[in-house]
């Protein structure tokens, strides 16, 4: 049901993005400890589209405490949480368009545990991300990073920053040559396949190539200047929509890999930092061998 807050007769006034961050704020960190603090103790409740998309109770409970967290103090706004949403590519997009059309005044987009194989396996590597959108138009990103209490926040046309007072970023390199690649292989064969070709292209023009586990992570280290780029192709809104702010904010580029600008319905995605030609040059090289994208089997 599309919640207009004009519709309802109750006295409503809209939140300002700096109200919004403060509780996004309060939330992230407080799932962030609950990642933290079971970090490698968690075993895999179920799996999900793939024996390697992997859910533990503990996104489960992750989601539920910023859910409830969010809807004390926005009780009207929708909220998109990862673990509400059926398994695949295809529920995943169905579920984001189910938000987008008609457009929600205030609308949620989470992911309570970004990097779950990580926090699964005892590495320090997955965050929480939160993506607010107002009419379809990302406002507010806040991503924490528990393990070295790294939280970075992002508000449309503010800026980035990292624990609320150093500036993000990106980073001034103009060479892909001496540019550093974060990426990742998804949880499927069909997504590995095209990352790779992708990959077997990009390594010999870059200087390095890195795979954190976590897209949203990946996100904020290029926001941060210590990634250049990068790139995935079949990412959902819940991993990439806070990082996509905070990469444009700290003065990066995010567009799909085919260099169509960032839109909440993106799931191939490229950010780097908008230097040089690196974006357009890593454009065509997908383009090229054919890595721009994993289409979805219709059968
Ligand atoms: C993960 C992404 C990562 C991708 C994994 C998985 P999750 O999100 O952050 O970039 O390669 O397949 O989708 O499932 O840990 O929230």
């Amino acid at each position: 049901m599309s919640r207009s807050y004009k519709s309802l007769d109750m006295a409503y006034t809209s939140p300002t993005d700096s109200e919004i961050l403060d509780v996004c704020i309060i939330a992230a960190r407080e799932a962030g400890q609950i990642i933290r603090d079971t970090c490698g103790k968690i075993a895999v409740e179920k799996t999900k589209a793939t024996v390697q998309d992997l859910v533990t109770v503990a996104d489960k409970n992750c989601q539920d405490l910023i859910e409830a967290r969010l809807k004390e103090r926005f009780p009207f706004a929708d909220f998109l949480g990862e673990e509400n949403v059926a398994a695949g590519a295809i529920a995943s997009a169905q579920a984001l368009q189910s938000f987008l059309t008609p457009p929600r005044d205030l609308l949620f987009i989470v992911d309570p545990i970004d990097g779950t194989t990580n926090f699964v396996s005892g590495i320090p590597f997955s965050v929480v991300s939160i993506g607010v959108a107002r009419r379809n138009e990302l406002c507010v990103g806040v991503i924490y990073e528990p393990y070295r209490d790294e939280l970075f926040t992002s508000m449309k046309g503010q800026g980035a920053f990292l624990n609320g007072e150093k500036r993000l970023s990106v980073s001034p390199e103009s060479l892909l040559i001496n540019s550093v690649l974060g990426f990742g292989l998804g949880s499927s064969s069909r997504v590995a396949t095209t990352m790779i070709k992708g990959l077997s292209a990009l390594e010999p023009v870059t200087r390095g190539q890195r795979a954190l586990g976590s897209a949203a992570l990946h996100l904020a280290y290029v926001a941060a200047g210590r990634l250049t780029v990068f790139y995935e192709c079949d990412l959902s809104s819940w991993d990439i929509s806070a990082g996509s702010l905070l990469v444009n904010e700290a003065g990066g580029r995010v567009t799909d890999t085919r260099g169509v600008p960032y839109t909440l319905e993106t799931r191939d995605i490229l950010a780097s930092n908008g230097k040089g030609n690196i974006h357009s040059q890593i454009v065509d090289l997908l383009v090229k061998v054919g890595a721009d994208s994993a289409p979805i089997p219709l059968s």
